[in-house]
């Protein structure tokens, strides 16, 4: 990234400057005034652009060097059009040190710069005039968002009371639903001694089903297949007898909302369903907002976070949870069956905050 001031008489002469020098490609960090001669005012505008480099002209001995900077100036690019977008937020938190760079380290994380704004406002109100020190804003603001990180223990109490109780796996293809029922099934049979029963429900006919049939044959536990609303009823009639029934979905794109509807009208006027909403925390925060958008028609019991080990950044997490009002339940950490998955906390949820290796486990 090449940095570089240009000053002027007028901001135009300016702009012209930076376009002439840098290219069309710049990107305008500042602008302000500066003084001049006597009595004089100038325009000064700092702008930046990437090197003029691309990995295909390295030198092979260079090569990997000069993909991990293009990665880098990447990330420095993406941070800068960030800041840039947040511009008006920041002047307003400029003026207080200690809360702008509280601001910065929580957006590097991946919170919602709007969100993260009027949250750190109230808290910096909190203080009611005690020195408002970063720790001291940091703790107001944890206590601010606490109330916000609502865990769920959906699997406290299973009993066969009134039925069976079911337990649906709902969201996008590939978020790790399968897994994530294979891994809580695992642990209600063994640990827990809980009589199961999965159903895989494969309206589409897409014929996954395989994935979850190897796992119900090892743990030992009923499975059928049901391809439309009636086979769902009847199965879940043959797994009457069970303590909890589990039901996998085949994933679609929840971002059309017909997908959703389609799915909730398979589990309506029939019996009470706990759908799980499982989720990726490797998704792009506005994929997922509108993700939850669409199911909020259907009676969410808990939202389940997968994939935290594929990224470093769990901000996309705690922004879901600020903007909606449903309970976590579990966190999917990696790919191992049974053992990759952990009920979520508070405090875990909180550790998301700090710097990457301060993190809870
Ligand atoms: N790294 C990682 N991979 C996961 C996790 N959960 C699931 N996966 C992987 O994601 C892929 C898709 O999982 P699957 O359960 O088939 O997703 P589904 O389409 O939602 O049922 C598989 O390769 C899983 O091993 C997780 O928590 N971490
Ligand atoms: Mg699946």
């Amino acid at each position: 990234m090449q940095v570089k001031s240009f000053t002027a008489s007028t901001m135009e002469k300016a702009l012209a400057r930076v376009k002439k020098e840098l290219g069309p490609e710049a990107i305008i960090l500042s602008t302000r005034k500066v003084a001049g001669g006597p009595g004089e005012t100038w325009f000064e505008v700092s702008a930046a652009r990437e090197q003029m480099f691309s990995p295909t002209e390295a030198k092979p001995a260079e090569a990997g060097g000069s993909a991990e900077m293009i990665n880098e100036l990447q990330e420095i690019k993406g941070f800068l059009s960030l800041l840039i977008s947040s511009r008006d937020q920041l002047t307003q938190l400029r003026a207080n040190q200690p809360l702008a760079e509280l601001y910065h380290s929580l957006l590097v994380r991946g919170l919602d710069e709007k969100q993260l704004f009027i949250l750190l406002s109230k808290a910096a109100a909190d203080l009611n005039g005690e020195p408002a020190d970063k720790a001291r804003i940091f703790n107001a603001f944890c206590k601010r968002l606490v109330p916000k990180l609502s865990c769920a223990r959906p699997f406290q109490v299973v009993s066969n009371a009134s039925g069976p109780a079911v337990y649906t796996f709902l969201g996008p293809t590939g978020v790790g639903k399968t897994t994530t029922l294979a891994k809580l099934a695992a642990h209600l049979k063994i640990k827990r001694k809980i009589e199961l029963g999965v159903i895989s429900l494969d309206t589409y006919r897409i014929g996954a089903v395989e994935q979850l049939k190897t796992y119900a044959q090892i743990l030992e536990i009923p499975f059928c297949v049901a391809q439309s609303k009636s086979e769902l009823r009847s199965a879940l009639d043959d797994f009457s007898h069970c303590d909890a029934v589990m039901v996998d979905t085949t994933g679609r794109n929840y971002l059309h909302r017909d997908h959703v509807r389609h799915l909730h009208s398979l589990f309506e006027n029939a019996r009470k369903f706990s759908h799980f909403l499982v989720l990726s925390a490797t998704a792009k925060d506005e994929d997922m907002r509108q993700t939850i958008v669409h199911f909020r028609e259907m009676d969410i019991n808990s939202l389940i976070f997968t994939k935290l080990d594929e990224t470093v950044h769990h901000g996309c997490i705690v922004n879901q949870l600020v903007r909606f009002n449903y309970p976590v339940s579990y966190l999917g950490t990696g790919q191992r069956v049974p053992e990759d998955i952990e009920p979520a906390t508070q405090k875990r949820l909180l550790s998301f905050l700090l710097p990457v290796g301060n993190q809870a486990a």
